[in-house]
């Protein structure tokens, strides 16, 4: 009888256990930091886009990441790069194309579970303060995506998101620029009084609370080093003129793209590099965007050391990338769009706690990927209707071969296949063009290889991947800045 009665108290024992033991599991979610820089290209030191460049706090945190130096963009603007990674999408199947269409008014995108939302609508916590979704206004006010996250913060800041200056500087102020005016220069506002600064802190902010013990996906947004150039004279200060050096650029580099029938594709450089060009202000814009990418750094520093003496430290995914890159002079051109590599690779690093810490892979990823990824990491049901694929295995063995091509598109029907040595650009929405670069040979994309026959069957494979079905544009935003002043 006692021996019975004891093999029931162990019994009971071990289902105690474990029943703690899954309770202790599913208490025990990764949390997830959701980190978007706004047109930072690869000019940061894990990166190795530009060695002029200064960024400490990414160097360190490289460390205790994995650095994915082949990760590429859905689309090279900020509208639908955002639309595609957050809906899991590529551009040619939801219609989202460029920044005028709000993704919430294309048909084939609007009931799409975007990725905070999956994560709220399953047990998660969702917050968010910057830039995460492109904004758009509305009937009913602005719309940031602010339906997508429980929380949804706007922390205060200083007049002009702490951008009223000494000095302001442009480049030719009567050049017609279509986008965010080519401006810089230096803040009066100290770094802590800045917006990306301000909204740091609220994240780090966010480190020292729970969640009422659920685990969280915080998302924020760093504005910088999106225009203008704004920034604390101390990141000017940071490059003396006399030693910037200015990004490379070929006159004749677009000579040899050429349409179907022989003509060029292009007609001369990108009319922002002509004004740039016309004031004399490749250096300065160049100088402007490292110290832009500086601050940028900083404020990253100051979360990073909180969350790293956080109880989040060694329980928190740190995603962290830039919605497309930025020409700066490169293939005669400024800003973003287009769909060299340039524009299409983008900063990319994933912190996942005791996993590969200070990596480095040459895996060939792209931003759709990191939503079935985050839900695999978080042992989260796939999303069916994702287009991308997890590259949990990447993260757990950096160095396997991961190579299929993955898109960028810009506009309807230009598409770009990179598979992390060819790149394939097909302007189907022009007049045809193509290139085919070779990165091995050619990494700055001098020399168009698709009219070479020796690369006919390279090209002929990366043309048969192009996509099939492109859908129609969606309606473009119909409401000016002006038609309403509410927030929704
Ligand atoms: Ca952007
Ligand atoms: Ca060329």
């Amino acid at each position: 009888m006692k021996k019975i009665l004891l093999n029931l108290f162990l019994i009971g024992g071990l289902i105690a256990l474990y029943l703690e033991g899954t309770a202790k599991e599913s208490n025990e979610k990764l949390n997830v930091l959701f980190i978007a820089i706004d047109d930072l290209n690869d000019w940061i030191g894990p990166m190795g886009g530009n060695p002029q460049v200064k960024t400490p706090h990414l160097d360190r945190f490289a460390k205790k990441s994995i650095v994915m130096s082949k990760a590429y963009c859905g689309s090279t603007v900020c509208g639908p790069s955002r639309s595609a990674l957050l809906t899991g999408k590529y551009c040619h199947n939801t219609g989202v194309y460029g920044n005028e269409t709000n993704l919430k008014m294309a048909p084939k995108a609007k009931d799409l579970e975007t990725l905070p939302e999956y994560f709220g609508n399953r047990g998660y916590h969702t917050l968010s303060a910057g830039k995460i979704f492109h904004k758009h206004q509305t009937a009913e006010g602005l719309d940031e995506g602010q339906w997508a996250f429980h929380e949804f913060a706007k922390p205060k800041t200083e007049p002009g998101s702490g951008g009223m200056l000494w000095k302001k500087m442009a480049v030719h102020p009567d050049h017609k620029y279509g986008g965010s005016p080519l401006q810089w220069g230096a803040t009066k506002a100290p770094l802590e009084k800045t917006k990306d600064y301000v909204n740091a802190k609220w994240a780090a902010d966010q480190l020292e609370r729970d969640f009422d013990g659920k685990p969280f996906f915080m998302a924020l947004g760093i504005s910088r080093p999106h225009l203008p150039f704004f920034v604390p004279q101390k990141y000017f200060d940071m490059y003396p003129e006399e030693n910037v050096k200015i990004a490379p650029f070929k006159l004749d580099d677009y000579d040899d793209i050429l349409n179907p029938d022989g003509k060029p594709a292009f007609k001369g450089p990108n009319v922002t590099w002509m004004a740039v060009e016309k004031s004399n202000a490749h250096l300065a814009l160049n100088r402007a965007y490292m110290a832009s990418v500086t601050y940028a750094d900083d404020c990253l520093g100051m979360l990073f050391e909180v969350l790293a003496n956080s109880q989040y430290a060694d329980n928190t995914i740190v995603m962290l990338w830039g919605d497309h890159g930025w020409y700066l002079g490169e293939k005669l051109k400024y800003r973003k769009t287009g769909l060299w590599e340039e524009a299409a690779r983008v900063p990319f690093m994933v912190r996942v706690p005791g996993v590969s810490e200070g990596a480095k892979s040459d895996g060939v990823i792209n931003l759709l990927d990191m939503y079935p990824t985050l839900l695999e990491l978080c042992g989260l049901p796939a999303n069916p209707k994702n287009d991308g694929r997890s590259f949990v295995k990447l993260i757990e063995n950096p160095q396997m071969k991961w190579n299929e091509p993955t898109l960028t598109t810009i506009g309807f029907k230009n598409h770009s296949l990179t598979d992390g040595r060819y790149r394939y650009i097909w302007y189907g929405g022009g007049k045809g063009a193509e290139e085919l670069y070779d990165h091995e040979s050619d990494p700055m994309e001098y020399k168009n290889l698709a009219n070479n026959p020796e690369f006919a069957k390279i090209k002929a494979h990366f043309k048969s991947l192009l996509p099939k079905n492109n859908e129609e544009r969606g309606p473009n935003n119909k409401f000016k800045k002006k038609s309403s002043k509410k927030s929704l």
